[in-house]
């Protein structure tokens, strides 16, 4: 008793001193279990996110949109990957995870339920969502778990690659005709709310919040971090020619910062509790791609049993050798 005493305090004085928990280090089982939970949740959001873009490939209006949209999806793939892996050093299985989010138990960020109706959703979802993301993720590089923090320093930085790519595309399409203006500011329209429901509840809501900024996991909390966002988006909005769609959105000269209308509370927990608009679908994607692909892990692991018996065999033969019982 005396000595989980003793380790939670260590614990507490490397959080309070800015110093990384390693997976290898002590920690509370709800530290454990509250970054497995988001973590895994993070992962999961950047798989299922690879989905609304990955619906546009081959529908990109020329080869250099193809060939950057690509490259962008399977950088998700390369976070969901990087997430996994952290999450694995905390003694979850991959497995385990995967099967959370096709049981419906692990959720995945609400943004992903929404369709993507024209190429201007792109631009929308690399300018909005993705930077939505950076705003997010940037403060989690200094998050107190290790591997997490490491993690999130490179995916940050695809992130920005992203964010660019996707105002770029937003440039062009404000600069073009007036069909692709509308085109763009229907987008926008109708990606800008579930966008701010990226954040998470308001803080009054957030059950999870108090903990894990005690903590140190998260370093701002759902609404500073929203509001942050806002802050950010109306100019540039503003300088692409598009209209935020929010008629309480305001400057307050006094607090330095926008005032901006009520979120959609009732729809964002619709969301997250699986009706959003393509919840069913984009599960249903990833229970599908997990049951093609059984055929490849079980090749993988009947390979990987090969090599481990050849390996084993040549092992015997060349010890026996060293023993001189047997001369080739
Ligand atoms: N969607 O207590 P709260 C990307 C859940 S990938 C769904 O505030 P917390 C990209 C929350 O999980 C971006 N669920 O929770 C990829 C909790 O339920 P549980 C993904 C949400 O954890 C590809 C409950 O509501 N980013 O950008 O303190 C292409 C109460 O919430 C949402 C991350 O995952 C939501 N929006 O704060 C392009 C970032 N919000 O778990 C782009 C890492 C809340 O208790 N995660 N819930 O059952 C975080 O920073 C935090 O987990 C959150 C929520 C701010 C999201």
């Amino acid at each position: 008793m005396e000595q989980i005493i003793n380790m939670e305090e260590q614990f507490e004085a490397r959080i309070a001193n800015e110093i990384r928990i390693e997976p290898k280090d002590w920690m509370p089982d709800a530290y454990r279990k509250t970054l497995i939970r988001q973590i895994s949740q993070h992962a999961h959001s950047e798989i299922v996110g690879m989905l609304p873009e990955g619906n546009w490939i081959t529908r990109a209006p020329s080869l250099k949109r193809k060939s950057i949209l690509l490259a962008k999806v399977q950088d998700e793939a390369g976070h969901g990957l990087y997430l996994y892996s952290a999450a694995e050093t905390l003694g979850i299985t991959r497995d385990q995870m995967y099967a959370d989010l096709h049981s419906g138990k692990a959720k995945y960020s609400s943004i992903f339920n929404y369709p993507t109706l024209s190429w201007a959703d792109m631009g929308t979802i690399g300018w909005l969502v993705d930077g939505a993301a950076i705003m997010n993720q940037v403060p989690l590089c200094r998050t107190s778990y290790g591997p997490y923090a490491r993690a999130m320093v490179r995916v940050c930085k695809e992130e920005s690659f992203h964010q660019r790519q996707g105002f770029e595309i937003m440039m062009v399409l404000c600069k073009g005709s007036n069909e692709q203006k509308e085109m763009a500011q229907d987008a926008f329209n109708r990606w800008w709310w579930p966008t701010l429901m990226m954040f998470g509840p308001r803080d009054a809501e957030s059950p999870n919040s108090e903990t894990s900024m005690r903590w140190k996991i998260k370093r701002f909390s759902n609404d500073e971090l929203r509001q942050r966002f806002v802050d950010m988006m109306v100019p540039q909005a503003e300088y692409l020619g598009l209209t935020v769609p929010d008629k309480d959105l305001k400057w307050n000269e006094e607090r330095g910062h926008y005032d901006f209308g009520e979120v959609d509370w009732e729809e964002f927990w619709n969301v997250v509790k699986g009706n959003g608009p393509c919840s069913k679908s984009r599960l249903q994607a990833r229970i599908d791609a997990w049951e093609d692909g059984a055929w490849v892990r079980e090749a993988a692991m009947a390979y990987a049993e090969k090599q481990e018996r050849r390996s084993s065999k040549t092992q015997v033969v060349s010890s026996k050798t060293e023993s001189g019982r047997i001369v080739a």
